[in-house]
């Protein structure tokens, strides 16, 4: 049996997971929210990274129900996060291309934040630049609407894609994840501090929040704070956990 096949079966058998990894305010401490990343632990082959299922997904068009089973999740978790906290945290889910480009994308983003009678800032969405390409007027059309929802759209990988600037002042979108390739050698490399800069600079101007993603170290961490970013996401802080994890952190710390 292929592990293609065996996808079929593995939302009905409880076999995904989502984990969630913190998103925090460099300045406070304060967790904003989570990222939601789905794990696959099979039967028989164990733990099945998500660059190997979720390209195969994407293939078979099996992506668009992981995908609505990630946002029940997600909803639900975001639920049980929120649960006598002082303030709102979200949780943020990928969305992939094929999904976001179907007609009923919306309406069933729409349909999960009904059905789970939670306020739309709780669920956010992650898009690539590369769903912009096709058809950027019907991209457009539909990130007004999830915003007018009030659902929050952050441009994930950002600097990795074809960004370019004059498309970025047009998105209604509210975040930009500066991709974490910049972060890796920023304390050493003078180029990819100009450009976390600059990236920095061109939010600012838009309102845009940025998130800092891949922050392994401290002295990374110190060097973007000197830079004036405030959100980061990385192994320094926290690895994707599972939901029972997360509930614990916030229970201990609230
Ligand atoms: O969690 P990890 O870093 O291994 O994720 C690897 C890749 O898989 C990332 O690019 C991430 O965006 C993607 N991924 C993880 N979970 C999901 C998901 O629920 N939906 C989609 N579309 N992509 C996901
Ligand atoms: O493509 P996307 O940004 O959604 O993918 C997020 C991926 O990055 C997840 O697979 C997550 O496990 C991974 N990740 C999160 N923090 C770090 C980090 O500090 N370093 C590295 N190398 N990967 C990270
Ligand atoms: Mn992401
Ligand atoms: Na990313």
């Amino acid at each position: 049996m292929s592990i293609s096949t065996d996808l079929q079966n593995a939302v009905q058998d409880n076999q995904l997971t989502l984990h969630y990894q913190p998103v925090v305010d460099g300045w406070t401490g304060a967790i904003v929210g989570y990222e939601a990343l789905m794990r696959w632990y099979h039967p028989s082959h164990g733990f099945i990274p998500p660059n190997r299922f979720i390209p195969m997904a994407e293939e078979s068009g099996q992506i668009v129900e992981l995908t609505q089973w990630a946002l029940d999740c997600a909803a639900r978790a975001a639920t049980r996060m929120n649960q006598g906290l002082p303030h709102d945290i979200y949780v943020a889910v990928n969305i992939s291309t094929l999904v976001f480009r179907r007609t009923d994308f919306v309406e069933r983003v729409t349909d999960v934040l009904k059905r789970h009678n939670i306020p739309a800032r709780w669920l956010e969405i992650e898009i690539t630049e590369s769903m912009l390409l096709d058809d950027f007027a019907s991209a457009i059309e539909k990130l007004r609407e999830l915003g007018a929802l009030g659902v929050r759209i952050a441009l994930d990988d950002f600097g990795t894609g074809y960004s370019s600037l004059n498309y970025l002042k047009r998105l209604p979108i509210h975040k930009i994840k500066l991709d974490r390739s910049f972060v890796n050698d920023i304390v050493e490399d003078p180029a990819d501090a100009a450009i976390a800069r600059a990236v920095l600079a061109v939010a600012g101007l838009l309102k845009l929040t940025v998130i800092v993603e891949g922050v392994e170290t401290e002295r990374q961490f110190a060097f973007l704070k000197r830079l004036r970013f405030t959100q980061f996401q990385g192994y320094l802080f926290a690895k994707p956990l599972p939901l029972e994890t997360v509930l614990a952190s916030l229970l201990a710390a609230s």
